[in-house]
């Protein structure tokens, strides 16, 4: 009566799935197992490596019959990389000496046509009898989760590129430039270094679109990019910051070597012809430039350092246009503090 009602207590735990790795598994015929999964299952010799038994799905994973496979080494039916098949052969000789041991790794092979593959393996040694003891050499085919990882990987990238980047002008857009300024200053807070910020403004563009059309004005705000570009050096970030707004993030850089890079900037669009650029109130097209700096800007936040070159730069149009105005310690400055300073054209 009482070994009626063990049985029928186990009965109860097993079908309510409290028992994992218990009495339901150990009913499990691994043969039946082996020749239903979809993983490749291959069984190796412990000294020989050898392999002795594989199932279908191994076979159908080699793309070879069992014929081709059996008494031959792993390595010989796998073409690995020439990196992988130590690491693997290694592995394994493991087995010889550790029965407690279990190899897990990805493993990239190619198959007869050239095709590549990635595998998952997992090898652990399996004991048939009391005196047969064999390595158990598990491989999951993951070539497709891998391929779509990958693809989705570059989509993001293609899909972050684009939404940072100005169509137009085809440099980083104000977002981007937000992100990396945010980032800048907080490396130059913590590490004591400086970055400047120059901000262009093109001057009297409204009346550039109103003589001689939009299309013309963009043409315009596409060759600024394009000077943009030629004139930055490897660790400024040009960005179109909006309409005919344009930003460059100067890292690594004093106010006096923004200063420098800024007044290039503004020579050379001044210096440069553009389509219809007689017609504009100064005679040319030409930009308005403010800059400013940290630390020597006085100013604690991003936001800050941004505001001020804004404000420098309010004050070279204020100042007649065509010009840089520098935003910064002035020597005349009462005691340091932080006021405009003009230096050019
Ligand atoms: P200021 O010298 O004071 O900067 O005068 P401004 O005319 O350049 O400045 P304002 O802000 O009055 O006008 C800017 C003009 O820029 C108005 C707007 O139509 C034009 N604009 C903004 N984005 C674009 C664009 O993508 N393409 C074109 N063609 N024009 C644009
Ligand atoms: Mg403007
Ligand atoms: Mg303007």
């Amino acid at each position: 009566m009482a070994g009626n009602k063990n049985k029928q207590d186990l009965l109860h735990e097993i079908s309510g799935g409290r028992l994992v790795g218990g009495a339901l598994s150990q009913l499990a015929n691994y043969s039946e197992l082996f020749s239903r999964m979809s993983e490749g299952v291959f069984l190796l010799d412990r000294n020989s490596r050898r392999i002795m038994e594989c199932n279908p799905a191994a076979c159908e994973l080699l793309g070879l019959s069992e014929n081709q496979i059996l008494g031959k080494e792993l390595s010989e039916v796998m073409k690995l990389s020439p990196e992988e098949e130590p690491a693997l052969s290694t592995a394994l000789e493991q087995f010889k000496t550790q029965s407690q041991y279990r190899f897990q790794h990805e493993l990239e092979w190619k198959n007869e046509k050239g095709s590549q593959f990635f595998f998952e393996v997992t090898a652990t040694s399996l004991k048939i009898l009391d005196y047969i003891e064999v390595v158990q050499f598990i491989a999951k085919d993951v070539t497709e989760v891998k391929r779509a990882h990958r693809e989705l990987r570059e989509m993001n990238e293609v899909l972050r590129k684009l939404s940072t980047t100005d169509a137009m002008t085809g440099l980083r857009n104000h977002r981007y430039f937000k992100e990396v300024l945010a980032a800048v200053h907080d490396e130059s807070q913590k590490f004591n270094q400086h970055y400047g910020i120059v901000f262009i403004d093109v001057d009297h563009f409204k009346k550039f679109n109103d003589h001689n059309g939009h299309p013309a004005g963009d043409e315009v705000l596409r060759k600024v990019g394009a000077i943009l570009k030629e004139t930055s050096r490897s660790q400024d970030l040009a960005c179109r910051y909006g309409g005919e707004e344009f930003v460059v993030l100067c890292r690594g850089s004093t106010l006096e070597d923004a200063f420098t890079h800024a007044e290039l900037i503004r020579s050379t669009i001044a210096a440069t012809v553009f389509p219809f650029g007689e017609f504009q109130p100064l005679g040319k097209v030409t930009a308005s430039i403010g800059v400013s700096a940290y630390p020597e800007s006085s100013a604690t936040s991003f936001e800050e350092v941004l505001e001020k070159a804004d404000q420098a730069l309010y004050h070279s149009k204020e100042g007649g246009r065509n010009q840089v105005t520098a935003y910064g310690n002035t020597q005349s400055g009462s005691n340091g503090a932080s006021s405009i300073t003009k230096k050019s054209a």
